[in-house]
């Protein structure tokens, strides 16, 4: 773990101009992770900027105060030109580049070092020029706080980090734990504790990112819950469909169905709960399990994507109608292969 640190911050120390970047459809990981890592920069005298693909859900929106986030989808010309002009590119919390959706090949283009700063499973070696990679970690927040924590900069100490780094990098340690209560490592609580101790406010940001939804949202998520999801009790399965015609009569924003996934899977007989959202051209897929069943292999197999152990997502090209049908039958399928593999 040392050489890369002593890597990344000779990186920093000599590059000024530089780009951060996270995933499509940022989540609160991902917005603490870009917004962290920015006012931890500038607070050393870098010139920098965050990119997303596109913008962030409203639970997360108080940590952005103004348009200090170059959205893809809003600005691609200027996008495009903080690429090509960076010497650096920060990457954080996704394993592979198309993980940024449209921004992809411009990233592989772009001249800048490119350094990756991720917790997921099977980083894509070949796309970075340095990998920091820690799949127990909790959250990329936890991973980059660690990092800074160990390097020059900070020399250990959590008050060299500006406020609001701080402020951003707890948003995801909360966000990608559930508010701790899932994978969790002792250094989650270190973090915590140093955070708490420097006089972060976790109330505050648990009322923000986790107290704020609409009324629609909740009314959604009684009626997924109540007349979608369906159990496979002898598969020990569940799987929830959210279908665009929902989505319009609940008045659907972007994040509103953040977390539903987790609710099926406190169910005792469901180890693995699938949620499917129908998007524009393919269902989103998100997945997450207990007692030991891969989520990451099962998206691998049957959903075209992965993530983490019992945390992963993916997407399907097949009408949302059909989707119960393929969930059971990949289950059951990847059931049987995983059983015969013992
Ligand atoms: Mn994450």
């Amino acid at each position: 773990m040392r050489e890369p640190i002593e890597i990344f911050e000779r990186l920093i120390t000599e590059n000024k101009d530089i780009t951060i970047i996270s995933h499509f459809n940022p989540d609160g990981d991902a917005v603490g992770s870009i917004m962290g890592m920015k006012w931890f920069l500038e607070s050393i005298g870098k010139k920098c900027i965050p990119i997303l693909p596109n913008p962030i859900p409203k639970t997360i929106d108080f940590l952005v105060n103004g348009n200090e986030i170059l959205y893809y989808t809003l600005d691609r010309l200027k996008v495009s030109q903080a690429l090509s002009a960076s010497e650096l590119i920060i990457c954080l919390d996704f394993n592979k580049l198309s993980r940024t959706e449209w921004m992809e090949k411009e990233i592989r283009e772009a001249k800048g070092t490119k350094v990756l700063i991720d917790h997921h499973l099977s980083p894509d070696t070949e796309a970075f020029d340095l990998i920091i990679s820690e799949p127990g970690s909790s959250s990329t927040c936890e991973l980059i706080f660690k990092t800074l924590m160990e390097t020059s900069f900070t020399k250990g100490d959590v008050l060299n980090l500006p406020h609001k780094a701080r402020i951003s990098l707890a948003t995801g340690l909360i966000t990608d734990t559930n508010n701790f209560s899932n994978s969790l490592s002792s250094y989650t609580f270190i973090m915590a504790s140093e955070l708490l101790k420097s006089g972060i406010d976790f109330n505050y940001i648990t009322d923000m990112v986790q107290k704020r939804f609409s009324q629609e949202r909740i009314r959604l998520m009684g009626h997924l819950m109540s007349e979608t999801m369906i159990v496979y009790k002898e598969i020990r399965g569940a799987c929830t469909i959210l279908t665009k015609q929902d989505k319009a009569r609940y008045s659907f924003r972007d994040g509103d169905s953040e977390g539903f996934v987790n609710i099926p899977l406190t169910i005792e007989d469901v180890d693995v709960s699938g949620f499917f959202s129908e998007s524009d051209g393919f269902v989103k897929v998100s997945l997450r399990s207990k007692n030991q069943f891969s989520a990451n292999r099962f998206a691998n197999q049957y959903f075209n994507g992965g993530g983490h152990e019992k945390a992963a997502g993916g997407r399907l090209f097949i009408p949302i109608g059909e989707v119960p049908e393929y969930f059971q039958k990949s289950l059951e399928q990847f059931l049987h292969n995983e059983k015969a593999q013992q």
